[in-house]
């Protein structure tokens, strides 16, 4: 298996039970260890709400890494030539390579990944909503590079600093590629900006579609995030939803205008006392009922990695029936 952690538990036993209530010394141990910068390992003490938060939040990403293979995924056959093609093959594999990265991650916290698969396939756990609405056009493939991508790596570069290792060890890996990701998309569009009017609508048309989406992906505003503060104090997230929202737009806006399209936000305006882009309000009401499982593709996208999941299911036991007779024949040669 492939993991980020130092030395990881045995799949055998059940995870280390972490008492709720803490031992003073265990737990002013751990709290050094935040206060100092440092990173908490697999094998270090922690308490029990830290390593449920870590879960959660690398769950929920890991799963958005997969179900985040569909919507571009669905572009490979119809991609506009072979260089296309193979980039965008390249990054869909990525994607799938950060949710394995991922589930390894949240594996060193006692999880088992069939568990958080279950969770995903029967709609008990989260994934980004961004990954819930439809790809149109070719377009759409070169705004999620340059949006999606973009949005994902300004909220993962604070998480490389991230106080539980494993975790932190895995974003740094997986942001070097969404940088990636993120330029192929902006360079493609550059392309069809320079083509006909008809290419420079289809981008125009996505960026409409996809902009609001992006700005929601960063989560609630900060005074209704659930979990932003302890998630702070703990030093998992090191930035909050607002801030890492104003950093994006405030970076984006100039891209816009090199790339030549309109951002949809009549209100997006320099503000020179704030030093920041003001911007129009966010839909969160639409936002919350995508989580509910109401936006345009949630039931398609599950259905998609259900099907996926059982299709993979004869490799997943070929697999254990190998690694069974391997040890077999390893007992057999040592007695
Ligand atoms: N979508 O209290 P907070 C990518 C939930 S990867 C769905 O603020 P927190 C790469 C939240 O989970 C994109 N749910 O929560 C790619 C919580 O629900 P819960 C994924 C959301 O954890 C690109 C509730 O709302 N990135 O794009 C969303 O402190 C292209 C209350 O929220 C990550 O997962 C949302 N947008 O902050 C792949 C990064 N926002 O758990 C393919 C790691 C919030 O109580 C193609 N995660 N919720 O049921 C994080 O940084 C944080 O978890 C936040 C949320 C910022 C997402």
């Amino acid at each position: 298996m492939y993991t980020q952690a130092m030395d990881i538990p045995d799949p055998a036993q059940p995870a280390p039970a972490t008492p709720d209530l803490a031992d003073p010394a265990q737990l002013a141990r751990f709290e050094a260890v935040l206060s100092g910068g440092g990173r908490i390992e697999a094998q270090d003490w922690m308490p029990a709400a830290y390593r449920k938060t870590l879960l959660r939040q690398i769950s929920q990403h890991a799963h958005s890494e997969i179900v985040g293979m569909l919507p571009e995924g669905n572009w490979i056959s119809r991609a506009p030539s072979l260089k296309r093609k193979a980039i965008l093959i390249a990054k869909v594999q990525d994607e799938g390579g950060h949710g394995l990265y991922l589930y390894g991650a949240a594996e060193t916290l006692g999880a088992r990944r069939a568990d958080l698969i279950d969770a995903l396939l029967a709609g008990r756990a989260k994934y980004s909503s961004i990954f819930n609405y439809p790809t149109l056009g070719w377009a759409d493939v070169g705004v999620i590079g340059w949006l999606v991508d973009g949005a994902a790596i300004m909220n993962q570069i604070p998480l490389c600093r991230c106080s539980y290792g494993p975790y932190a060890r895995a974003m740094i890996r997986i942001c070097k590629e969404e940088s990636f990701h993120q330029r192929q998309g902006y360079e493609a569009l550059l392309v069809m900006m320079r083509g006909t009017g008809a290419q420079r609508r289809m981008v125009q048309d996505a960026v409409d579609r996809w902009w609001w989406k992006c700005l929601a992906m960063f989560g609630p505003p900060d005074a209704d995030s659930e979990h932003g503060a302890q998630s702070m104090r703990w030093g998992i997230k090191r930035m909050g939803n607002d801030e890492l929202r104003q950093k994006f737009i405030d970076a984006t806006v100039p891209q816009a205008q090199i790339l030549g399209v309109t951002l949809p936000d009549p209100q997006l305006k320099w503000n020179d006392e704030r030093g920041h882009y003001d911007h129009g309000p966010i839909d969160w009401e639409e936002f919350r009922s995508t989580l509910a499982g109401d936006g345009p593709c949630n039931r398609e996208r599950i259905a998609t990695r259900a099907e996926a999941h059982e299709n993979g299911r004869w490799v997943r036991e070929a697999a254990l029936a190998h690694a069974r007779k391997q040890q077999q024949r390893a007992q057999g040669a040592g007695t």
